[in-house]
């Protein structure tokens, strides 16, 4: 008997598990792949915990506020002055990281391209680009996000408190998002401690300029 009832609760769970909204996805290379520059502790931690723990609670939403049911995470950003705060937190937090995640990718990736070029000519240089990324990054008081958008056609670096985003219908400078660096201090505590400006020169042999293009070419299609 008590097998029967313990072969039910994990079908129930199963089951669960299966209508969640919202699931972390994978990654798409080894949890230690940016090593030494994002250490393996730190993603898993951030993936497996954080980024769950943001899932986790924007399911909870769904199942309380019927106007989410069934939208798409970006549908659902776009449109956040609909939602209550923990709605923004943690849909801006899914997003987010989903986004961060796909831009990251092992060492030995480069820009070249119309993107590259973009970025010569917007920012003066590349080297010029990623100052002013960097400095953006670091200013960015307490918790929240650095981001290369583009915005009617251009690009333009923005930042973002917390975990509000440039899709996001309350946030100052919109646009599309084709890179992201979170600057929480739980993306860098562990290696870099209040170090954040080594973290993030340490970001930039860790992109992934495919994604990045990819993101670009979409955002440029859209206009
Ligand atoms: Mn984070």
């Amino acid at each position: 008997m008590k097998k029967i009832f313990l072969s039910f609760g994990i079908m129930a769970l199963l089951a669960l598990q299966a209508q969640a909204q919202f699931t972390v996805p994978a990654l798409t290379y080894p949890v230690a792949a940016l090593e030494p520059h994002i250490d393996k502790q730190t993603m898993e931690i951030h993936h497996d915990k954080h980024h769950a723990a943001y899932v986790e609670k924007l399911n909870k939403e769904v199942t309380a506020n019927a106007l989410l049911k069934d939208k798409s995470i970006e549908e659902i950003v776009t449109h956040v002055s609909k939602y209550n705060k923990a709605v923004r937190d943690n849909a801006g937090g899914h997003y987010n990281h989903s986004l961060f995640w796909t831009v990251l990718g092992p060492e030995g990736h480069t820009l070249s391209g119309p993107l590259l070029e973009d970025i010569n000519t917007t920012f003066g240089s590349f080297d010029q680009f990623k100052n002013a990324f960097a400095d953006s990054a670091k200013t960015r008081f307490g918790s929240g996000w650095a981001w290369l958008i583009v915005e009617g056609g251009k690009l333009k670096i923005t930042t973002t408190p917390n975990q509000d985003n440039p899709l996001m219908d309350v946030v100052k400078v919109k646009g599309t998002p084709i890179l992201a660096l979170d600057v929480w201090e739980h993306a860098y505590y562990l290696k870099y401690q209040n170090k954040r400006p080594d973290y993030i020169s340490a970001f930039w042999n860790v992109i992934n300029w495919n994604e990045v293009n990819r993101r670009y070419n979409d955002a440029k299609k859209k206009k």
